[in-house]
């Protein structure tokens, strides 16, 4: 019983052993090896090396106690075999707390410290691993819109070429239509002046043979006799020009003379053709303006910068959505953001601006600027940082700050190749 007691103390004092050079490391270690002295490693002092992890501070540097909480600023290395080595301050050194998961920092205290390296590392393997997938197939993914970026790049060139020769012949017809439109105001103007002449000339007769019936009837009683003939006979020339004042008071019976006019088939054939025309004429220069408001939306999206491959040009027209708690946000790449509550009422978080990334990635995160501005506080404005994914989609939107949103977009095409080189080179 007694033989284990001792036993037991002396493997303790051994455990315990603070002095056991701990918390530094494979670099530093050399500077370690036990002689009698030990110069402090900023070369400032030469201690006694019985004095190195002793608990008590001997270098200004702190490098004399790696394994203890004695100098202030001193820093412990925890070697996680398996995991991620890295450094804790040594005020953390058995504070009862496990800092290093290979438990190390914990060597004289009341806790007792798994070593989780292991796990955390396959973890972490797996994770990587992971994130090399998703990095393979994002790549590959990429590649593929690269290649639909490049045909679409060409066929939004050969859709403006289209739209400009469709222009360019409305053009041509547009002038042949106002030609022929003309022409059938001055057609139907002619047959209308014709038609007056004419009618002027009905109406002049009309009207002197009632003037003259009239005259002649000198009793009024709706006949005329020859004694009234004989009576009025020689009058009749000199009444001509009263006659003819007279007519211009019949002018009063014009509705009837023009709807008469109405009924003449020759106007209505020329004012039909003068409509026709018009009509003509307005559909083509409704059809020339919506073809030249296409050429300059299409030329204003073909001005953005869509990546050197053109990688992003098949974001444009598509929209993305994602509700966050009461608001459904849509994101419109190279267009617009939007915000939706749930009572419908709909605000801009800003228009398309521009890249806004790293000058190493200047495609890693776009602004979107000038949205509906903010009760007491700024305009909105959106910044979209695109990560690498598998999928295209809109991830996550917080507001940081009141009215300036942020949004993580998910998108093969924000796969870097350069991310895999500094996965494969990684510590594990
Ligand atoms: C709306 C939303 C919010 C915003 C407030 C500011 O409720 O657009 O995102 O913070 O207005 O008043």
């Amino acid at each position: 019983m007694r033989c284990h007691i001792v036993i037991a103390a002396v493997f303790w004092s051994v455990c315990v052993d603070s002095r056991k050079i701990r918390g530094i490391s494979l670099s530093y270690k050399r500077f370690y090896r036990e002689r009698k002295t030990f110069l402090c490693i900023d070369g400032s002092k030469m201690i006694p090396f019985e004095q190195v992890n002793d608990d008590y501070c001997d270098c200004e540097d702190g490098s004399d106690e790696p394994g203890t909480a004695a100098c202030p600023g001193g820093r412990f290395y925890c070697t996680n075999l398996g995991f991620r080595p890295h450094y804790i301050q040594s005020s953390r050194v058995n504070d009862g707390i496990c800092d290093c998961c290979d438990a190390s920092d914990e060597y004289n205290s009341h806790t007792r410290c798994q070593n989780s390296c292991r796990n955390l590392g396959q973890r972490e393997r797996a994770d990587v691993e992971g994130q090399m997938r998703t990095l393979d197939e994002g790549l590959r993914l990429k590649q593929q819109l690269i290649e639909e970026g490049v045909l679409l790049w060409r066929e939004k060139q050969a859709q403006l070429r289209d739209l400009q020769q469709v222009a360019e012949d409305l053009q041509v017809k547009l002038e042949e239509h106002r030609r022929r439109k003309h022409e059938a105001d001055r057609l139907k103007e002619q047959t209308l002046k014709a038609r007056e002449a004419g009618d002027s000339g009905h109406r002049r007769q009309n009207s002197t043979v009632t003037s003259i019936f009239q005259i002649l009837d000198s009793n009024k009683d709706g006949s005329i006799t020859v004694d009234e003939v004989q009576a009025k006979v020689a009058f009749v020339q000199d009444e001509e020009r009263a006659l003819s004042d007279d007519e211009a008071v019949i002018k009063g019976t014009h509705g009837a003379a023009d709807s008469l006019a109405d009924e003449d088939p020759n106007i209505k054939a020329a004012e039909m053709a003068a409509e026709r025309e018009a009509a003509d004429l307005k559909k083509v220069e409704e059809a020339y303006e919506t073809a030249n408001m296409e050429i300059s939306d299409l030329r204003n999206k073909l001005t953005i910068d869509y990546g050197t491959d053109w990688e992003f040009l098949f974001l444009n027209s598509q929209c993305y959505q994602l509700k966050v708690y009461e608001y459904t946000y849509t994101l419109c790449p190279f267009n617009q953001v939007t915000q939706k509550s749930a009572a419908g009422t709909e605000v801009s978080l800003g228009k398309w601006g521009t890249w806004a990334g790293t000058p190493e990635n200047q495609y890693s995160q776009m602004r979107y600027e000038s949205g509906e501005p903010c009760w007491q506080g700024p305009t909105r404005n959106t910044m979209v940082t695109l990560t690498c994914g598998t999928e295209t989609a809109l991830r996550s939107v917080r507001e940081p700050s009141k009215c300036q949103y942020i949004m993580d977009f998910q998108t093969p095409v924000a796969c870097q190749p350069v991310l895999k080189q500094q996965g494969v080179h990684s510590e594990l």
